[in-house]
């Protein structure tokens, strides 16, 4: 009998209640774009969309859609007996990495704009971050839980590496160059998101990756996370741009 990790009430509760937030993020960012000229609405739009991608894929991990059982082989040897197997059937929500594919390269854009970075620097951080995610997915469904997921692994770490690259070097550069004002303001939010971000690396090595965290328990950290990553995180940015002319993008 395989041994199952999955989803149970503490875990399908959390998903129900991280889409609530995200349907109310959601109308609260858009409500707020239609207040501001057309020309003014791009934080406020690509601030929308990550929370409304998000909604929909809590939607579908909540209704037990975007998910699938990962099936991990356990070789167990033994002494003048031939080797036996068990199996570890751990579910594992898909559905995240295709909110990510799509939210976190938004979640870049936002920065990037505040930045002020350049369409080639933008491009790199955003294609270095969808490498990650994906990397990170083939880790997830890691052949049958042989060494070779931590490969993906490592993989998905550098790209990452390159993201924060982006992010320190080249974004912190750029937001000098505008203001003071906006300086402060991308170093503060976006040393915020080097924070968040990383811990979702942790999170996936306890949970996917060494499978001592339970399905509940990874479900309750990733909501946390993507609350913070999020909606937290686009109000602060609406609010503050609000405040600080030069964070205007003409675009
Ligand atoms: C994975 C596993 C492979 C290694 C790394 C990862 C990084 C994931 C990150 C996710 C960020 C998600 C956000 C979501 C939405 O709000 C794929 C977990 C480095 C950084 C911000």
């Amino acid at each position: 009998v395989p041994e199952i990790q999955e989803a149970h009430h503490n875990g399908k509760t959390t998903l129900w209640v991280v889409f609530v937030i995200m349907v109310i993020s959601s109308a609260v960012f858009a409500g707020w774009s239609w207040r501001v000229p057309v020309s003014k609405r791009l934080y406020h739009v690509v601030t929308t969309l990550i929370t409304i991608f998000a909604a929909i894929s809590y939607f579908a991990m909540a209704t037990g859609h975007g998910t699938s059982f990962n099936v991990i082989k356990i070789r167990h040897s033994h002494e003048h007996v031939p080797d036996t197997t068990t199996e570890v059937h751990r579910q594992v929500f898909y559905a995240r990495y295709i909110d990510w594919a799509l939210t976190t390269p938004l979640l870049l854009l936002d920065l990037s704009l505040l930045a002020g970075l350049n369409g080639g620097h933008i491009l790199m951080a955003i294609v270095a971050d969808v490498i990650m995610i994906l990397t990170g997915l083939f880790a997830a469904f890691g052949s049958e839980g042989t060494p070779q997921k931590w490969g993906w692994y490592t993989i998905a770490c550098i790209a990452y590496l390159v993201v924060i690259w982006h992010l320190v070097v080249n974004g912190r550069a750029q937001a000098a160059a505008k203001s003071n004002e906006v300086a402060k303001f991308f170093f503060a939010i976006g040393g915020f998101t080097i924070l968040v971000w990383t811990a979702y690396p942790i999170v996936w090595g306890f949970a996917d990756g060494a499978r001592t965290l339970s399905v509940d328990g990874e479900i309750i950290a990733y909501a946390v996370l993507d609350i913070l990553a999020k909606p937290i995180f686009g109000l602060w940015l609406l609010i503050t741009h609000a405040k600080i002319p030069e964070t205007n993008v003409e675009l």
